[in-house]
């Protein structure tokens, strides 16, 4: 038996934030559980790197579009080494990528195989006709009159609704895939298949799409219009449509039309495939991708499963588009790996939109790792440590020191808490087969109060006092480090490094992701056992510190998260809050994100003329200038621009400056203002607004 999990793979045009982090840890989480249960298991993730998408960022960071791919590319396995989920850390196989020369061999194999086949309805799956009508280039997705908003000038494009960007008017030759004549069997498919789509919702969403009615699917752009990506075929002068060619992507990364990758991998050891994706691409994997494989013969995916979205606190989507993103830098700097993963797998309930906070990260954090489970495995080894001089003490307890045990309220007998752990497992497996892992971590997390009551109301402390509570002591730590064991190794594919930790300092020689939880059994845990070195799992995180470095972080330019967005940023105090950066040169304010004029009078823009700058010691990112703004004393406003500009040669100049932004501290000094620039490119380079004409100090710009 063997296993392939996927996810998608992310577009190559901008840098990964928290949303992608997130199916990945979700897709990591379900392949180590199911790699632990001894199923040979495979795990895809990647980059989707041809399209229009992908070309204009090339263009706008001066980059060819391989060069932009092979940018973002590292970038994202940089990323997943530092949040353990890439090959050398036990997480995914395969980094594929659509610019591989083997993908180029395997689409053209099945784009051919699609170009024969005849439809359910006997019609040709494929034929050449003309395409006119919206498209987004974020999307990558033609679009219907109910996916855009109508601009107010009528000489301007349509806005999508999701990204809020101007949409592209195309008007083309192009192949088509005649996905209308695909609804009976598509229909038929998730009768037949209960859990083909999942979780239940989505289902039935998709059912309903499919329902109403199919169109038929322009699957190529003239080369001429779109240059980077896939030829069809025998037909150069079309490109693919890239979901064509990225939902493929799935099949040639195991040897699809590919003899090489084929014996490497092998597509018939691992296919189908279980496809993870966001809700927000379920009708790309759930309608036309299996409406594709029919077309081309082959066996449909195990299942779709569609998680929700992390949304900002407006209720938008996360997206790099919309520049409300919570960046990997600092969730990597501030918070153990761990630590994230409990979190986004406790906190969104799978299926459905989550909100991410710092705050709540770090109360989680403390609260249920380093009080709950980290504090657990403390005591139990420290009382292991001190009471039984570092080894696992026995078991056994007589029938009298176990009644006396129960009469102060200690339920020591084995059966009872063997059965009650037994119970536990079954359904915390049973919730993380299901994707409820929000509830299967309930279920652990309930262990986990039963045996710190079970500690307290025992005393340790007290039993070690007495000699003839021996075998009570014993027994209470024996039951204590028994159901850690037991914990480690149920959560071991949610938290890897903390699980291996318990195992390591419980002195197991064993590896814990090698262990099937069905093969646990009570009282495997060796009487006499030398317990490892005992190290905190979870140390405490001081939230009002870290809070208030977060929020100097996020508000430093030139640091990592403004190089992840384009267009324009404010630069100094506050930057990337008060002012929402966006990513493409063609973005327009969103539809639900205009505001009127009186919101914007409220921003005091003054210009101001730099008097003094200077570097900041240890901070290598601000700069520290005095700016004349007509008042009588000079602004003193902190900048994150140290990286870009020399502070002698800021002197003198003209910029300008949000005067009204509450004052400040960051490093000790307080920021009076912020300064104005355009962050460039991928680099997030700034550039400070200027006057290509004398003006005076103070004059405001309205
Ligand atoms: O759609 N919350 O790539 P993409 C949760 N290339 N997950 C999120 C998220 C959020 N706010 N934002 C992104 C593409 N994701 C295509 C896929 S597959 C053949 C081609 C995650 O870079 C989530 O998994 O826009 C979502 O489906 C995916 O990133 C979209 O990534």
């Amino acid at each position: 038996m063997t296993c392939y999990v996927t996810t998608p793979i992310y577009y190559a045009n901008s840098l990964p934030h928290l949303g992608h982090l997130y199916t990945m840890i979700v897709a990591d989480t379900i392949a180590r559980s199911k790699r632990q249960r001894g199923i040979e298991t495979f795990f895809l993730t990647g980059t989707d790197e041809h399209g229009i998408n992908i070309e204009r960022a090339a263009q706008r960071n001066n980059r060819t579009p391989k060069e932009q791919a092979d940018y973002v590319v590292e970038y994202f396995k940089k990323m997943t080494s530092a949040f353990g989920l890439d090959t050398a850390h036990g997480g995914y196989d395969i980094f594929m990528r659509t610019t591989e020369p083997f993908h180029y061999e395997g689409v053209g194999e099945f784009w051919r195989r699609v170009a024969k086949a005849k439809t359910p309805k006997g019609n040709d799956a494929l034929y050449q006709g003309h395409y006119e009508g919206w498209f987004c280039a974020a999307c990558a997705a033609y679009k219907t009159e109910d996916e855009y908003a109508k601009s107010e000038n009528p000489d301007e494009p349509p806005i999508c609704l999701i990204h809020e960007t101007k949409l592209d008017r195309v008007s083309e030759e192009s192949y088509f895939f005649r996905l209308s004549d695909y609804d009976e069997a598509l229909l038929s498919l998730y009768e037949s298949r209960a859990d083909f789509v999942r979780p239940e919702a989505r289902r039935n969403e998709v059912k309903s799409f499919v329902a109403g009615g199919l169109q038929d699917l322009s699957v190529s752009r003239l080369r001429s219009s779109v240059s980077w990506g896939i030829p069809v075929p025998d037909d150069p002068q079309h490109t693919m449509y890239v979901w064509f060619d990225a939902l493929t992507n799935y099949i040639t990364a195991i040897g699809f039309g590919n003899e090489q990758q084929n014996r490497a991998i092998g597509f018939e050891k691992f296919w189908p495939a279980l496809h993870l994706v966001g809700k927000d691409i379920l009708r790309f994997h759930a309608v036309y991708w299996p409406a594709f494989l029919l077309a081309a013969g082959v066996e449909q995916p195990r299942a779709i499963v569609a998680h929700g979205m992390w949304v900002d606190p407006t209720g938008r989507k996360m997206s790099k588009t919309l520049g409300n993103t919570i960046e990997l830098d600092v969730l990597n700097k501030y918070f153990p790996i761990d630590a994230i993963r409990y979190f986004c797998l406790r906190e969104m309930v799978f299926g459905q939109d989550g909100r991410f906070g710092y705050e709540s990260l770090i109360d989680r954090t403390n609260s249920d790792l380093a009080s709950g489970l980290g504090n657990l495995s403390s005591r139990t080894l420290t009382m292991i440590q001190r009471y039984c001089e570092g080894r696992i003490p026995s078991r056994l307890i007589s029938d009298e020191a176990r009644l006396r045990a129960k009469r102060a309220g200690v339920e020591t007998d084995e059966a009872t808490v063997s059965k009650l752990l037994a119970q536990a497992r079954e359904q915390f497996i049973k919730h993380f087969d299901d994707f409820s892992f929000n509830r299967a971590l309930e279920e652990a997390w309930a262990i986990v109060s039963r045996v710190d009551k079970m500690i307290s109301d025992a005393r340790p402390w007290d039993l070690a006092k007495d000699q003839s509570q021996r075998q009570t002591l014993n027994a209470v730590l024996y039951r204590a480090a028994e159901t850690l064991r037991w914990l480690a190794v149920l959560l071991y594919p949610m938290m890897p490094n903390a699980t291996r930790q318990i195992y390591q300092q419980l002195g197991l020689p064993d590896e814990v992701s090698t262990i099937d939880p069905a093969t646990l059994r009570w009282g495997d845990l060796p009487e006499g056992t030398q317990i490892g070195e005992i190290k905190p799992l979870f140390p405490r995180i001081d939230k009002a510190r870290i809070m208030e470095e977060i929020k100097e972080q996020e508000s430093g330019i030139g640091t990592q998260e403004l190089e992840k967005r384009g267009g324009s940023a404010a630069v100094g105090e506050g930057a990337t809050q008060s002012v929402p950066a966006t990513t493409h040169s063609d973005a327009v304010p969103g539809v639900a994100n205009f505001i009127d004029i009186t919101d914007f009078a409220k921003v005091d823009l003054r210009v101001g003329e730099v008097k003094t700058a200077e570097r900041i010691p240890k901070a290598d990112k601000l700069l520290l200038i005095t700016v004349d703004i007509g008042e009588e004393k000079p602004r003193q406003i902190l900048a994150g621009i140290a990286q870009y500009y020399e502070p002698e040669k800021l002197i003198g100049r003209k910029i300008v400056v949000v005067a009204n932004l509450k004052p400040r501290k960051l490093r000790g000094y307080e920021s009076q203002g912020m300064l104005l620039a355009a962050s460039v490119g991928d680099e997030g380079k700034p550039v400070i607004a200027t006057f290509a004409e004398d003006v005076p100090n103070g004059a405001r710009l309205k």
